[in-house]
């Protein structure tokens, strides 16, 4: 399962500068609005401190982490489905993810300018505004494929299965600045305005310029912030929350891997995810919790301890499950 997050927005507010501090890709974000035209595309590794002590267990030096894909496109503005700015064309290129990153400006800056060109005054009226012209454009980009789609059903009652933008899960990312990062007051005004979908705070334009640093630098330095993850944990966090994914481990000397799931998922549908055949001659699996793996030290103290468990064909995974499975092709 390829996690594939789009990032929204309107112009000049900072998708970008996200982008490069998501993906260390170094993609142009500039001051002024359309720096987008083409889009970004970067997969990145989901972080998961639980792979390297896996690794260190099993003695192996590969790790095969989780992968997101992030996509940034083009700013939208008010009017994008009658062909303002840039128009909605590009909005093609997020139809395949699963969910949706939308970035709201929430960070003071006369320099910086605001894609209305209007002065910057009230912080939070203004997010509300720009939330509003986005979730606009977005409907009327579904529209318009609805438009489409019944136009060419006449011809061809083959019936696609049409993935709709405002069908997606939206993530709220209000790019605040360094004293935004710390106001709860105003973080919990804005969260309010997007109430009940997942709201982040991040200050994209520091996390660009950590982007060099390696995790554990950026965040200790994220702390002095009073900020607990990076940008990408807290986005991944919350897509996995909102998306009901998981991740399960397998883990050898080959190789410590993790995996993502839906949760609910049965032992049969992640061996599936692994390869097909895993899923249609799976015989058992052999699991044991990742966390009893850390405390005991080793496969063999955790077997000692009654800990490591058979399951079959009904049995749901949990997060941080450490399987084997047992098949039969
Ligand atoms: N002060 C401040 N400036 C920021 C912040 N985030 C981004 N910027 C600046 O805002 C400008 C626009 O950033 P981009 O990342 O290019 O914005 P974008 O949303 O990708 O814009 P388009 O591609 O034109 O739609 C750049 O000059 C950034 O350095 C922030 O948190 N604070
Ligand atoms: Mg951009």
């Amino acid at each position: 399962m390829n996690l594939k997050i789009g990032i929204v927005g309107l112009p000049n507010v900072g998708k970008s500068t996200l982008f490069n501090a998501l993906t260390n890709a170094g993609a142009l974000a500039a001051n002024y609005p359309f720096a987008t035209i083409e889009p970004n595309v970067g997969i990145v590794p989901v972080p998961d401190e639980r792979l390297d002590v896996l690794a260190k267990m099993y003695e192996t030096n590969k790790i095969v982490p989780a992968t997101v894909e992030f996509v940034d496109i083009a700013g939208l503005v008010e009017g994008a489905s009658k062909g303002e700015g840039l128009g909605n064309k590009f909005l093609a290129h997020i139809r395949e993810c699963q969910a949706i990153c939308h970035v709201v400006r929430a960070f003071k800056s006369s320099d910086i300018v605001r894609a209305d060109n209007k002065p910057e005054d009230d912080i939070l009226k203004q997010a509300k505004d720009d939330i509003d012209i986005i979730n606009l454009e977005l409907q009327l980009a579904d529209e318009e494929t609805k438009a489409k789609i019944a136009a060419k059903r006449k011809k061809d009652l083959n019936d696609e299965n049409i993935p709709f933008l405002t069908d997606k899960p939206v993530i709220y990312m209000f790019n605040v600045d360094e004293d935004g990062l710390t106001d709860d007051d105003l973080k919990s005004k804005l969260k309010d305005l997007v109430k009940p979908a997942e709201a982040i705070f991040v200050n994209a334009k520091l996390e660009e310029e950590m982007s060099g640093m390696s995790r554990n630098e950026r965040k200790e330095f994220l702390e002095s912030y009073g900020v607990k993850d990076d940008a990408l944990g807290e986005l991944i966090k919350a897509a996995y929350e909102t998306l009901g994914l998981q991740s399960f481990l397998t883990a050898g000397k080959k190789e410590c891997r993790a995996w993502t799931i839906k949760k609910g998922a049965t032992a049969p549908e992640a061996a599936g995810t692994i390869h097909t055949d895993f899923e249609r001659g799976f015989i058992a699996a052999s699991i044991c919790n990742y966390n009893d793996l850390k405390e005991l030290g080793s496969e063999q103290a955790v077997r000692a301890a009654g800990k490591l468990r058979t399951e079959g064909k009904t049995y749901v995974m949990q997060d941080g499950d450490v399987v084997e499975f047992k098949f039969n092709v």
